[in-house]
């Protein structure tokens, strides 16, 4: 077994310093990799990523261990290191292999993602049998998965969350908004979270850049400097409140504008998915939601609905903290949050 490591560190470049029962796993054949439907399932990111062709190397001076692993098989299976996929409970008959694989962790980004696919797959469950399948796969940022380098061959940025598309060969998406847009134009065929009229689509376009490059950044450096930072800086953190608070009665105006209840025409849309995770939590970023009283309606409304709470128990449903847990909270995370900032 040592020989075949050292073959497959110096062939393939995996990292083979785990224990030998480790390594053990790690050597596969493709035609016994399967699939099992339960709740929780094996994790299967697309073919280019971890199937890696055993060919013989002209330096190598153990041809005979190649040509052996070669007889194994013509593909060579790297374990992945990421935690396994689970099917999500609206998808528990599920019998075929999920379609979608959604990387994902319990955060407001990570929420918009899985909330726009709860929320299709009930509009369209006959498409939710079969293209429109998925499963997810919990990222832990405290184990660092996220920058992981078969995580990075998905997302380059090393950030959750990431989609794969078995439907289009394993085609990665990443960038919430990218995801939601990508979501609607291939899995919402009566365009139920989208808009077919050109102006409408613009404006939802309109919402969706000013909350991505906006609400999400800014609400993020104000959850850094108020939770998060070393010291305490009362500029960042005003700066950065101030700022989301402004941004919120930009969203407070464009209800107020339209229709009243959604932020583009009369319908609830990825317009509205992509911001709501965010202005939800609010109060972990030391924002007072009450001073906007059509955004706290808004975000009570979409709150009712049963594919907006279906996503956000997915990877796992936050709860209301006490002042000590949330202490705790954000001291966990200041830990992995500063550490990444290293490099
Ligand atoms: N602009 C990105 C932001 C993604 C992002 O910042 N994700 C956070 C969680 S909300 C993350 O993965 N953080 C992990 C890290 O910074 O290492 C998007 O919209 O997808």
């Amino acid at each position: 077994m040592f020989k075949i490591t050292t073959l497959l560190s110096s062939k393939l470049g995996i990292n083979t310093t785990s224990s030998t029962s480790t390594t053990s796993k790690t050597i596969r054949t493709f035609a016994t990799t399967t699939a099992s439907t339960t709740t929780s399932i094996s994790h299967r990111p697309h073919p280019h990523l971890l199937f890696t062709r055993a060919r013989p190397s002209p330096i190598s001076t153990c041809s005979s261990h190649v040509r052996q692993l070669e007889r194994i098989s013509q593909y060579t299976t790297i374990m992945s290191t990421l935690p396994k996929a689970q099917l999500p409970e609206s998808l528990s008959g599920l019998t075929s292999k999920p379609k979608l694989h959604l990387y994902t962790a319990s955060t407001p980004n990570g929420y918009k993602a899985s909330i726009a696919l709860e929320e299709l797959v009930r509009a369209y469950p006959d498409l939710a049998k079969d293209r429109l399948s998925y499963d997810f796969i919990p990222l832990s940022f405290a184990e660092n998965d996220q920058k992981k380098p078969e995580f990075l061959k998905i997302n380059p940025n090393g950030r959750i969350p990431a989609l794969v598309d078995d439907n289009f060969g394993g085609h990665n998406v990443f960038e919430t908004a990218s995801i939601l847009i990508w979501l609607v134009e291939n899995y919402d065929p009566e365009s139920k979270f989208w808009f077919t009229d050109p102006l409408l689509r613009s404006k939802a376009l309109s919402w969706i850049f000013f909350a991505h490059g906006g609400v999400g950044p800014m609400q993020g450096q104000a959850n850094h400097f108020y939770r998060y930072a070393p010291e305490k800086i009362p500029y960042g953190i005003k700066r950065y409140q101030d700022e989301t608070a402004r941004l919120y009665s930009v969203l407070e105006d464009g209800l107020n504008s339209g229709a009243g209840e959604w932020l583009v025409g009369d319908k609830y849309s990825i317009a509205d998915i992509n911001v709501f995770a965010w202005v939800r939590s609010a109060a972990w970023a030391g924002v007072d939601i009450t001073q906007f009283p059509k955004l706290e309606a808004w975000v009570n409304r979409i709150e009712a609905r049963p594919g907006a709470y279906a996503g956000l128990g997915i990877p796992t449903r936050g709860k209301k903290l006490t002042k000590e847990e949330e202490e705790a909270h954000a001291k966990q995370n200041s830990a992995w949050i500063l550490a990444g900032q290293k490099k």
